[in-house]
């Protein structure tokens, strides 16, 4: 689809807005489609399937009142080729042209008196905020799945019915209603064939639909958020070149300075790559399913490459077994908490259900000082649950200084006080080995 910045409000253009100042979902997709978008769906802001992003979306956005989601296809072979460079340009192009397309919808809005804005369809966020929450302003899955533009499937990617999981997202907040919106997809275009979860090199797709998010976080994004401050601190650790290249090789070193120079390239995309899901994309799968996986699958399978994992994690058991032949580097996962806040919200996605087979405890923080927070942590059954306050019987009671504890948890483990009870440290110390980081 080509791209008509300019949008000149015509003769031959439908009119946008009712006398009432509510818009006109037809035109308004027109519109949208003329600005480059190759899908789209509405969604009001107050619409309970959108009820987690409120909150973020107001903060930002005051007036919001409507939502706009945006779908941009990526190329296909690009995304499936096992060179990253070849995958990461369309990463790369598809996502400046998903920004482009919302700024130009925005602009054209704007131009016909409409309020309107674009939060970016990933970098920036809201990295450096002290009070250490959610970085991202919108979920574009969860606003594209309630508006209608796909599901969310088993990797945890919105798969479209037509272009599959070969699509990046956007999402454009509006001051006005709108008068038709989307509804959620009605069959989910997953085809459950798991092919994704024999894909990722890390094991963080399993096939109940765990996701490890710390497993991907620290491989995929090598180059971005954590993995940039791991590096770092590599570079203030070393005590020379040669201890520097002892701890990053060459090729790493490199690898950096390229995502520095033209956009942070991603390690891995493998669960989106061999997708077959979407009626464009299903072709040689459905036809051929065993030359779908020799020409998608084993070729990802094969690849020599490293593969980054928090020692202890689960993702090092997973990948020094399935995959032997890939060098595993291990270094830490680089984000820590800045609040306690932020630590407790963590867990759940720092969490080894693998390490914390057979473990069965309630925990409770009792946090003091100027981070005061009461907590409970439940693990049972390799699950996790976190709790406001202090809920139960615990089998460990922790009370330590709130600050004190994020340096120790922060691997500045010397600052530490703190009073254990219940059945103490030996539950401490398994706690500690599901959250490797
Ligand atoms: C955070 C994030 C990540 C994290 C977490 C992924 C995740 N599943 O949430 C990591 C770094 C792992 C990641 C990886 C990737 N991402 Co990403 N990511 C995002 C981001 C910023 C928010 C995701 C989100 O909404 N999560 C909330 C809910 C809906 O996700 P969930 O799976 O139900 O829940 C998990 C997370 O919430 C996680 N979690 C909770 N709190 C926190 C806090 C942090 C810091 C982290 C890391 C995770 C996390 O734990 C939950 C359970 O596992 C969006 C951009 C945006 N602003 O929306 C892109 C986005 C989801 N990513 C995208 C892509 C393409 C990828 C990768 C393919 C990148 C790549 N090229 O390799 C991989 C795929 C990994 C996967 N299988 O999901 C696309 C997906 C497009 C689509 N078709 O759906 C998005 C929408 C970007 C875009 N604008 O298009 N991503
Ligand atoms: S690869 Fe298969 S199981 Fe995974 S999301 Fe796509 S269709 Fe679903």
């Amino acid at each position: 689809m080509t791209a008509n910045a300019d949008l000149p409000a015509t003769s031959h253009t439908p009119p946008l807005l009712r006398p009432d100042g509510t818009i006109l979902a037809a035109a308004l997709r027109e519109l949208c489609r003329r600005c480059g978008a190759d899908d789209v769906g509405f969604v009001a802001v107050d619409d309970p399937r959108v009820a987690g992003e409120q909150d973020s979306i107001r903060r930002a956005f005051p007036n919001a009142r409507s939502l706009i989601a945006v779908c941009q296809r990526m190329q296909v072979e690009n995304v499936r080729s096992p060179m990253r460079s070849v995958a990461n340009q369309a990463f790369h192009t598809t996502g400046h042209e998903v920004d482009e397309t919302c700024r130009r919808i925005v602009l054209a809005l704007e131009e016909r008196g409409i309020r309107a804005g674009n939060p970016s369809m990933a970098f920036p966020m809201e990295l450096a905020d002290p009070d250490d929450v959610r970085p991202w302003i919108v979920s574009h899955k969860v606003v594209a799945e309630a508006a209608g533009l796909g599901r969310i499937g088993l990797h945890r990617s919105v798969i479209h019915p037509r272009f599959g999981s070969f699509v990046l997202l956007g999402t454009i907040v509006v001051d006005a209603a709108i008068d038709a919106l989307g509804e959620t997809l009605a069959y989910q275009p997953c085809l459950d064939c798991k092919l994704c979860v024999a894909a990722c090199p890390v094991g963080a797709i399993a096939a109940d639909g765990h996701f490890d998010a710390s497993a991907c976080m620290t491989h995929n994004y090598r180059d971005f958020l954590g993995g940039f401050s791991d590096w770092v601190e590599r570079i203030a650790d070393a005590r020379d070149s040669r201890a520097y290249r002892r701890s990053v090789d060459d090729g790493e070193t490199l690898s950096m300075w390229q995502s520095l120079a033209f956009g942070p390239n991603y390690r891995a995309a493998n669960c989106l790559a061999v997708c077959p899901a979407g009626s464009d994309v299903l072709g040689t799968f459905h036809d051929r399913p065993a030359v779908h996986v020799q020409q998608v699958l084993k070729p990802l399978q094969k690849k020599q490459e490293p593969l980054y994992v928090v020692p202890g994690s689960d993702a090092e058991t997973f990948a020094s077994k399935r995959y032997p032949h890939k060098p595993l580097r291990r270094v830490h996962q680089g984000l820590r908490a800045r609040s306690i806040d932020g630590f407790l919200r963590a867990l759940p996605w720092l969490f080894q259900r693998g390490r914390s087979q057979g473990l069965s405890a309630r925990y409770h923080f009792d946090f003091r000082g100027r981070q005061a927070r009461q907590a409970t942590v439940l693990i049972t059954e390799q699950r996790i649950e976190v709790l406001s306050g202090l809920v139960g019987e615990p089998d460990v009671r922790l009370v330590a200084d709130g600050e004190a504890w994020l340096r120790f948890v922060g691997r500045d483990r010397s600052l530490l006080r703190l009073l254990v009870t219940g059945r103490g440290l030996r539950l401490l110390a398994r706690f500690g080995r599901c959250f490797p980081s």
